[in-house]
C-alpha cells in the first residue's frame, strides 16, 4: 500500500521541493536535498530537494500574479475548486493516508481520519463560499444603502507542523482560497511527503477546471529560506501552526508592518477537569485517548487531569487500565493505537520532561520510559503528586505525558485549569450542572474550546478553532473563521442625488 501510494503521487528517489502554478516543479539538482524519514522504522523513505531562495521568489511571483485573476472569479466558483480537491482527496484516501503515516508515524486509522478531515473542511469551505454574508446597516442618511463586504486579502502564506501535515493546511487553505486569495504552503520539513501528494491533487483539481496558480508549495530543509516568506511584504497574511517561541517571533516580524496580519494556532497545555460527579470510566476512556492519540503529539492533545480528590485514586486506577490496553507499535500493525514519535529530538524531550518529574518528587504512576526497539517509541505516561505550578508542567512536552493534580473546590480547579500560559482547550467531566456551567461562565475556563464530558482533542471542523494566551488568538476552522483571511470593508452608497453641502455649494 506504501509503495502504491508513493507510485501514485509520482514520488520518487529524489523529489523537487518547490511547485509554483505556471511554472511548475522545480528542478532538483544544484539544491541541498534532505531526508524523508519513517518515524516507524527508522528509514529513509526518500529524499526531498530543498527549495532555495530562487524557488522562493519563483513561487511568491507567481502566486502574485495568479492573485488578481482568482480575486475576481466569483466566490461560488472557487468553491467548486476546493469541492474539488475535497472529492480528489477523497478518491485517494487510502494512498493520502498512507503517506501521513510515512510522514509522520500515526496509527493508519488516525491517518485516514486526519483525510476525512480534509474531505469535510472541503465540503464546508464550498458551501462556505456561497455564504459570506455581510451585514446591512441603517444610514442615517437619507437615501443611502450601507452594508459591510468581505474582500480577499492578496496572497496567503500557511505554515504547517508536523503533527497534522494535511487537516491544518486545509483548515487555512480551503478558507484562504474561497475569499480569493492564492495560497503559498510551507509545511514542516519533517513530513514533506503528505504536502507532495496533497500538492499534486491540487494541481489535478487546478487543471481540470482551468483555476491556475491557486494553491503553491515551497519545502525548504533550512529555516531561512521558510523566513523568506515571514518577512515577505507581498504576503498579506501568515498564518502559523506551530511553537509559541516561533509565532511569537512571526507576530514580531509580520505585526511590525501595520497591514499585514498573522493567525497563530501556538502550544496547548490542556487540563481537563474530573468533579466527585463525573462518570469516572467515560473520563478515564476520553483523558486516555486525549493523551495518547497522536503519540501525545497534537495542541489539543490532554495534559493535566485535574481530579477532586474524593475521586483521585479510583481515576487514577480506571487510567492505568487504560493505559494497559494501548498497543504502541508500528501504525502498520493491527490494532496499533500509539504509533512512535516523530523523531529522536521528540524522544529525548519526552525523557527529559519525565526526568523533570522525577526530579520534582513526582511519581510515575504509568511508563516513563522509551521502548526499546528500531523507531521512536515511548511508553504512555502518567505523572502523580507535582505541585501544578512546577516549571516543566507549564511548557507543552509533545509526548504522551499526563500529569495529575488534585482539587477540593470547583473555584480551585478552575484556577488551576488557568493556571499556564497556553489557553487552546479544556474540558469537564460532571453531571453537576452548577460545575458545569461556572466551568462554561466568564469565571471559568479562559480557553478558545471548552468540552463538556469530552476529550480535549478532536475538534469538530464546524467550531472555529484555536485559543488565547500563549497559543496565539488565531482561528481556523469552522463557524467565521473565514473572515480572518478576508478584509472588511464599509460600503455606503447615495442613491438619492443629494449631498449634505446642497445649501452652501451650489454647483
Ligand atoms: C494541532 O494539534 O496542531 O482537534 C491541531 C484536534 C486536532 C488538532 C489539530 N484537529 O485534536
Amino acid at each position: 500500500m506504501f509503495e502504491r501510494a508513493l507510485k501514485n503521487f509520482d514520488i520518487g528517489y529524489l523529489n523537487s521541493g518547490a511547485y509554483a502554478h505556471g511554472d511548475g516543479w522545480s528542478p532538483t539538482d544544484d539544491r541541498i536535498p534532505f531526508d524523508a524519514v519513517d518515524p516507524a522504522q527508522d528509514k529513509v523513505v526518500t529524499q526531498i530537494a530543498g527549495a532555495n531562495e530562487r524557488d522562493y521568489e519563483r513561487v511568491i511571483r507567481c502566486a502574485q500574479a495568479a492573485q488578481g485573476e482568482w480575486a475576481v472569479v466569483p466566490a461560488p466558483r472557487r468553491g467548486e475548486l476546493v469541492a474539488r480537491i475535497g472529492a480528489l482527496a477523497a478518491e485517494y484516501l487510502d494512498d493520502l493516508a498512507a503517506l501521513i503515516v510515512l510522514d509522520t508515524g500515526k496509527a493508519f486509522g488516525e491517518a485516514k481520519a486526519e483525510v476525512r478531515e480534509v474531505i469535510d473542511m472541503a465540503t464546508m469551505a464550498a458551501g462556505q463560499s456561497r455564504m459570506m454574508y455581510g451585514s446591512v446597516q441603517q444610514s442615517q442618511r437619507s437615501k443611502h444603502r450601507m452594508y459591510d463586504q468581505w474582500l480577499p486579502l492578496g496572497v496567503v502564506g500557511v505554515i504547517t507542523a508536523y503533527n497534522f501535515p494535511a487537516s491544518v493546511w486545509a483548515q487555512n487553505a480551503f478558507l484562504a482560497a474561497i475569499g480569493g486569495n492564492t495560497v503559498i504552503w510551507k509545511p514542516s520539513p519533517k513530513v514533506p511527503l503528505t504536502a507532495l501528494g496533497l500538492q499534486r491533487i491540487c494541481n489535478m483539481a487546478m487543471n481540470e477546471l482551468e483555476l491556475d496558480g491557486v494553491f503553491s508549495l515551497i519545502i525548504p530543509g533550512d529555516n531561512n529560506v521558510a523566513e523568506l516568506l515571514v518577512y515577505d511584504t507581498r504576503v498579506a497574511l501568515v498564518s502559523f501552526t506551530g511553537s509559541s517561541t516561533v509565532g511569537r517571533r512571526i507576530s514580531d516580524v509580520v505585526g511590525s508592518k501595520l497591514g499585514r496580519r498573522y493567525l497563530l494556532e501556538c502550544s496547548g497545555n490542556n487540563g481537563c477537569i474530573v468533579d466527585q460527579t463525573a462518570d469516572l470510566r467515560l473520563a478515564a476512556r476520553s483523558i486516555a485517548f486525549g493523551a495518547v492519540g497522536t503519540t501525545g503529539q497534537r495542541c489539543t492533545s490532554t495534559r493535566r487531569v485535574i481530579v477532586q480528590s474524593s475521586v483521585a485514586e479510583p481515576l487514577i486506577k480506571l487510567l492505568k487500565e487504560a493505559f494497559s490496553q494501548i498497543k504502541v507499535g508500528d501504525p502498520r500493525e493491527e490494532g496499533t493505537l500509539v504509533g512512535p514519535l516523530v523523531d529522536r529530538d521528540a524522544v529525548l524531550l519526552f525523557e527529559r520532561a519525565v526526568r523533570d518529574a522525577r526530579d520534582a518528587g513526582g511519581k510515575v504512576a504509568f511508563g516513563g520510559r522509551r521502548i526499546d526497539r528500531p523507531g521512536y517509541y515511548v511508553e504512555p505516561t502518567l505523572i502523580t503528586g507535582l505541585p501544578h505550578d512546577l516549571p516543566s508542567v507549564q511548557k507543552e512536552t509533545f509526548a504522551p505525558i499526563v500529569y495529575v493534580f488534585t482539587y477540593d473546590t470547583i473555584e480551585e480547579a478552575i484556577q488551576i485549569n488557568n493556571a499556564v500560559p497556553q489557553g487552546l482547550s479544556s474540558g469537564i467531566h460532571s453531571t453537576d450542572l452548577t460545575n458545569i456551567e461556572l466551568f462554561l461562565s466568564a469565571a471559568g475556563s479562559d480557553c478558545g474550546i471548552a468540552r463538556v464530558n469530552m476529550g480535549t482533542t478532536g475538534a469538530d471542523i464546524g467550531a472555529a478553532f484555536g485559543g488565547e494566551k500563549e497559543t496565539g488568538g488565531g482561528r481556523t476552522a469552522g463557524s467565521d473563521a473565514w473572515k480572518g483571511y478576508m478584509r472588511r470593508q464599509s460600503v455606503c452608497v447615495n442613491w438619492g442625488g443629494e449631498s449634505p453641502w446642497d445649501g452652501c455649494i451650489r454647483l
